[in-house]
């Protein structure tokens, strides 16, 4: 069997997914300011560090094949087109926001773009994934459903009964294991009985492997081959990205249980730096190009702050609406609680 890499994908290509990468850095570093300036409220999980793991795998994908992710998803709805402003807005909670501001850091959705969110419980979207698998399949399209969660999911009981089902049903499904070693501030070499996740899935009768998530055309590539599975041969496949997040769980979490030197080594294989290298090497981009290009984002992200910044907040008559399923100004039941 021949070893030679896949052929690198086409340039524009190769220059967008860089982009779509330093954005979603970017962003996350505002994000960042925002919240320690008190104007993020609750939660905010940021992705630093996995950013090959985001675009690797939206870039394999058809932009109507239906994704889920997890609470650390702001990457995810920026990779698949949604407006940065609509996304910072609703991190700030503010009624222009992707989701009326409603839904916050954790809870991004943009049906539009058949992303179907973000989530707060550990593993709680694989078994929504699993039913828009078998909704394109009923419906009679050719989607394959792909969901992201942590190796920390993957000791859900729920994961391993939707990895059943998929297996069973061979439903057009991608389970991708974002394996970034912890979760919260537990190594999940101390929380799971092996070491390897994938192998979990592979019981169920699924193909299954693994990559390096920090090298975002190993995961373009892995995830095509899991797509062309999952579309072509309908049945499930799992590819477990191994990859690692700079910053602790949340920004709540001091991160003082990982060592410096651990963080320092990870970085060494920092995806952005990598394929900066890549890119200048094969003669994609030059030095030129790439700072432009960082220059057009940072624009794009400190136009998406002073957006969401002057932006209303979403009064607190309209907090509620869409939590019921009568129309919530309707329903005597509804405005009884926010009522003064
Ligand atoms: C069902 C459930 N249990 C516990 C929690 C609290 N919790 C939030 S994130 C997390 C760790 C999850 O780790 P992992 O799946 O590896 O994802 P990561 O945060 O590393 O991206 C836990 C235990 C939760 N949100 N939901």
């Amino acid at each position: 069997m021949s070893t030679s890499p896949p052929p690198l994908p086409p340039d524009d290509e190769m220059r967008g997914i860089f982009r779509t990468m330093t954005l979603i850095r970017r962003f996350e570093e505002r994000a960042a300011d925002e919240y320690m300036a008190g104007r993020i409220g609750g939660f905010l999980h940021l992705a630093i560090g996995e950013e090959a793991a985001i675009v690797g795998t939206v870039c394999a994908l058809r932009p109507d094949d239906p994704l889920t992710s997890t609470y650390r998803e702001h990457g995810q709805a920026l990779a698949r087109g949604s407006d940065p402003r609509a996304i910072m807005a609703e991190l700030l909670g503010r009624s222009t926001g992707l989701c009326g501001g409603r839904g916050g850091s954790m809870h991004l959705m943009d049906i539009s773009r058949s992303f179907y969110g973000g989530y707060g419980i550990v593993g709680g979207a694989v078994p929504l994934a699993v039913g828009l698998a078998w909704a394109a399949r009923y419906r009679g399209g050719d989607q394959v459903a792909v969901t992201m969660f942590g190796e920390g999911a993957a000791n859900q009981g729920v994961v391993s009964e939707c990895f059943n089902m998929a297996g069973l049903w061979d439903l057009p499904i991608v389970f991708l294991i974002v394996n970034n070693q912890y979760g919260m501030g537990t190594s999940a070499k101390d929380a799971a009985a092996t070491e390897d996740f994938f192998p979990r899935a592979a019981a169920y009768g699924i193909e299954a492997w693994k990559v390096d998530g920090m090298d975002v055309l190993a995961v373009r590539t892995a995830v095509s081959e899991a797509a062309r599975i999952a579309r072509d041969e309908g049945r499930a496949a799992c590819v477990e990205l191994l990859t690692y997040r700079y910053k602790g769980h949340s920004m709540s979490d001091p991160d003082t249980t990982r060592s410096a030197e651990e963080k320092d080594r990870w970085r060494a294989r920092d995806p952005l730096i990598t394929f900066e290298r890549v890119l200048l090497g094969e003669g994609v981009m030059d030095a030129e190009a790439i700072a432009a290009m960082r220059a057009e984002v940072d624009q794009v992200v400190d136009d998406a702050a002073a957006f969401a910044e002057q932006s209303p907040e979403v009064p607190v008559s309209e907090v509620a609406r869409n939590v019921y399923a009568y129309p919530w100004n309707d329903d005597p039941r509804g405005s009884a609680l926010v009522s003064p």
